[in-house]
């Protein structure tokens, strides 16, 4: 099968959601950066997929959503097997039958698979040896949540931070280094780091 990347913004303590949406008001530099990663294939011909929850959906303002320049698979219990909609997006009933598509009709079309959350499918993903991959946005204030990424990632376990230069070779950019900040000087001043982690073996 192919390899996953899990992509994602989180607080100290691993926050991702509050009701349905984003804990923080909107980080549009680092939104951009998410909708530029995801989009970059390795090829002209091939598409990336992007695959996320059924919350998750529904959390994307219609209007951005399915979203451009990427083939969104949602998963979702009250799916049987794989089906596809009128605006594009395909819908599955479990990851592994996404990821099964991916492999059998995306064979050839799909580039890059981003899980994009929420909480049940990060942490479905990350029961998959498939997955090696993290890229992740640390943002440095708390702010209330009610959906938790389920893995702490620090130094010393089984995921290395890999360093800023293999980091900008996969991604294909240079990605900005050190504390970014957007909202400055209101606040909601919100300062924060990418970061990208790998699975050792
Ligand atoms: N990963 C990171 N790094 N940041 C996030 O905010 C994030 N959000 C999700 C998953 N991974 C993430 C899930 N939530 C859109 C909205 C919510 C969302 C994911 C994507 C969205 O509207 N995306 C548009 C961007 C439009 C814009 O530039 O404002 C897209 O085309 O990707």
């Amino acid at each position: 099968m192919r390899e996953l990347t899990l992509i994602l913004a989180s607080t100290p303590k691993m926050g991702i959601g509050l009701s349905g949406t984003l804990p923080w008001p909107s980080l549009k530099k680092e939104m951009a950066y998410f909708a530029r990663v995801t989009k970059r294939s390795p090829s002209p011909n091939v598409q990336n997929v992007v695959i996320m929850g059924r919350k998750t959906w529904d959390s994307i303002p219609a209007k951005f959503r399915p979203l451009p320049d990427r083939l969104n698979i949602v998963v979702s219990r009250s799916i049987g097997g794989v089906e596809k909609r009128e605006d594009k997006s395909l819908w599955a009933g479990s990851l592994e039958k996404a990821l099964q598509w991916v492999g059998e009709d995306g064979k050839g079309k799909a580039g890059r698979v981003f899980v994009i959350g929420g909480a049940e499918i990060y942490k479905a993903a990350l029961g998959l040896r498939e997955t090696r991959r993290v890229l992740l946005t640390r943002v440095e204030r708390e702010w209330e949540c009610d959906a938790v990424f389920p893995l702490e990632l620090k130094e010393g376990g089984e995921w290395q931070r890999v360093e800023q230069q293999k980091m900008d070779e996969w991604v294909g950019e240079e990605v900005p280094r050190g504390r970014q900040v957007e909202k400055e000087g209101t606040d909601d001043e919100t300062g924060y780091e990418f970061e990208m982690w790998e699975r050792v073996d």
